[in-house]
């Protein structure tokens, strides 16, 4: 794992917010469930890019071109971020999904493993915007030993090698850690979190 704190200035966190606001309102956040409870996630998601995550009870979990409840393609993905990718990662192929996860001041996440890729090559890149965040890594396994430490906003996280198939997930948000999000009360009105995940999900090869 490789964690670049303060990557993103103010400047920089505001101009991908103001994307992701446009990005919302065409492809509006959904409440993924799990495959067999359809119990629902207290975070909310939407994806950019090609290939979007989606969850619910019946068809479990995957990705698809499309929103599940508009069936429209999801929006592009912002220049900007493709940018990041490229100079972080090094990887030679564009990410296919990035995934936008919200988090409500009282939202969380369990411990899980990211496996729904065909490939875990190449690497993930987590960026964070909001409100600050306690993270939780552990290893391969769920028995690994875990450790936590605080994601904030304009922070980068890129999961790779070892890391890739680790335990992880978000105890929880810091309620009006940031001012980030003020800015769109329509849109957020309590403040929280939104993290992105930039994946690749297909496997690369030179002559697809
Ligand atoms: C470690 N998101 O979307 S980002 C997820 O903050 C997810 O919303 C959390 O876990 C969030 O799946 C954590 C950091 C992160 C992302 C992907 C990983 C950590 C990871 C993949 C493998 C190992
Ligand atoms: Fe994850």
């Amino acid at each position: 794992m490789k964690f670049f704190p303060g990557h993103l200035e103010q400047g920089e966190q505001k101009e991908i917010l103001s994307q992701l606001v446009s990005a919302i309102d065409q492809a509006p956040f959904f409440v993924p469930r799990m495959p067999k409870t359809g119990k629902s996630f207290s975070v909310r998601m939407t994806n950019l890019g090609p290939l979007g995550w989606v969850a619910d009870k019946e068809g479990g979990y995957r990705y698809q071109s499309t929103h599940p409840e508009t069936g429209q393609s999801w929006p592009e993905m912002p220049q900007k971020l493709l940018q990041i990718w490229d100079e972080l990662t090094g990887c030679p192929v564009p990410p296919e999904a990035c995934l936008v996860n919200y988090y409500a001041t009282t939202a969380k996440m369990g411990l899980h493993q990211d496996r729904d890729e065909e490939t875990f090559d190449a690497p993930v890149l987590s960026i964070s915007l909001g409100d600050r965040a306690r993270f939780r890594l552990g290893g391969k396994t769920r028995k690994d030993k875990t450790s936590s430490f605080e994601l904030s906003s304009g922070d980068i996280v890129m999961l790779d090698g070892e890391t890739r198939l680790a335990y992880h997930g978000i105890d929880r948000v810091l309620p009006h850690s940031s001012q980030l999000l003020s800015g769109y009360p329509e849109h957020f009105p309590d403040g929280g979190r939104i993290n992105l995940t930039l994946r690749r999900v297909t496997a690369y090869s030179p002559t697809r």
